[in-house]
């Protein structure tokens, strides 16, 4: 069992040198496939030495970060005995960079105070590996802030597939089209604008083909701002897409647009982990998100409803197999936002926007 910060005593400096990593840490990747880490080298007498953290896949980790500015700075001895605060265990892998469990022991760091255990096999076991080169490990301090501050990636990699997010914008019966397939718009401007807010924080765009045929969609990103690139848009289904499509011209431009000709998805969610995609957006339509209802494999819902009747339509939601009130999906509800219409524009909608989350039994 690993010792804990409680038991091991981590010392006052020490404490506060794993808040400061914790806001460092912070500065990094939100999404893509690396955690965000924060590293803080302090002197034998608890001075600070050096900082570092994290900027996002295939650049150094927080550790090696801290080591190289303590060199610039103090020279190449700089943390000889020195204790090194990191919010994620030091890795012992040899992924797009080197293990830091090692680098951390070249440089002749005696002690390490670490936050959450990391959750990634692959690269699990630096402190283990530290503890049997003789250096003083402590683990668990402050670790439910390094997690929060990782939560998405936490539960994605501790699941093993992408988390995936239900986008779904209907009217107030439920209806995300009417019967002849028009759909734009049913939610207001702010509802549609806060959509690309949550495009920009996943790595991949979900639709089905039927809503690709229907709508012509683009997926992007344009009405919030983007850290880094666009995400990837996915297309689900057996269907083709005709090249005039935006997604098919978008692709042909050499865009990130990918068609996985599966209905299973599991499958979705193996192909799109092995592109190195945790987070994504699923975006409909009901067919889609029905066969990933039905999987158990939505792990969080937004749903945008506007004061709309339709009628007979098209449903948000195809069958989940509820034949009866006792077997309904219930989800709970953490979040009831009201996304205002544009006063001046009497053709903007006001809409609610929920965020929910399925319970699991
Ligand atoms: C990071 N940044 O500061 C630390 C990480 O394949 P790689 O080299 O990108 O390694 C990624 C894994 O390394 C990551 O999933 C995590 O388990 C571990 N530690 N990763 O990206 C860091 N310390
Ligand atoms: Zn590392």
């Amino acid at each position: 069992a690993e010792t804990t910060a409680e038991a091991a005593g981590a010392t006052t400096a020490e404490r506060a040198a794993m808040r400061r990593a914790l806001e460092l840490a912070a500065h990094g990747p939100s999404r893509g496939p690396n955690p965000r880490v924060g590293c803080v080298l302090l002197a034998p007498d608890g001075t600070v030495l050096a900082e570092g953290h994290h900027r996002g896949a295939g650049t150094a980790h927080a550790e090696v970060d801290a080591l190289l500015q303590a060199r610039s700075a103090h020279g190449p001895d700089a943390a000889r005995g020195a204790t090194a605060v990191v919010t994620l265990e030091p890795c012992a892998h040899h992924g797009r960079t080197g293990p830091c469990a090692d680098a951390l022991l070249d440089a002749g760091v005696a002690r390490v105070v670490h936050a959450q255990r990391d959750p990634n096999p692959a690269a699990a076991g630096g402190a283990a590996r530290l503890r049997a080169a003789g250096v003083d490990v402590v683990g668990g301090l402050l670790a439910d802030e390094a997690r929060a501050l990782n939560a998405g990636w936490t539960r994605a990699v501790e699941l093993g597939r992408p988390l995936v997010t239900w986008k779904l914008a209907a009217s107030l019966d439920g209806r995300s089209a009417a019967a002849d397939g028009t759909s734009r718009w049913i939610t207001g401007r702010s509802a549609r604008y806060d959509v690309h807010r949550l495009r920009a924080g996943v790595d991949a765009v979900l639709v089905g083909t039927g809503t690709a045929l229907a709508d012509d969609p683009d997926l992007t990103v344009r009405h919030a701002p983007l850290a880094g690139e666009q995400p990837a848009r996915v297309v689900v289904g057996l269907r083709d897409l005709p090249t005039s499509s935006r997604l098919a011209r978008a692709a042909a431009a050499g865009e990130p647009v990918h068609h996985l000709r599966t209905r299973d998805p599991h499958a979705v969610l193996d192909a799109l982990w092995a592109r190195e995609h945790r987070r994504v957006l699923l975006e409909g339509g009901p067919t889609l998100a029905a066969a990933f209802w039905r999987a158990g494999l939505v792990d969080e819902v937004v749903a945008y409803v506007a004061p709309v009747l339709i009628g007979l339509g098209k449903p948000a939601v195809a069958d989940l197999g509820t034949g009866t009130i006792a077997d309904a999906a219930r989800l709970d509800l953490l979040d009831a936002t009201v996304l205002a219409a544009d006063a001046d524009d009497p053709t903007d909608t006001t809409t609610v926007r929920l965020t929910l989350r399925p319970r699991k039994e």
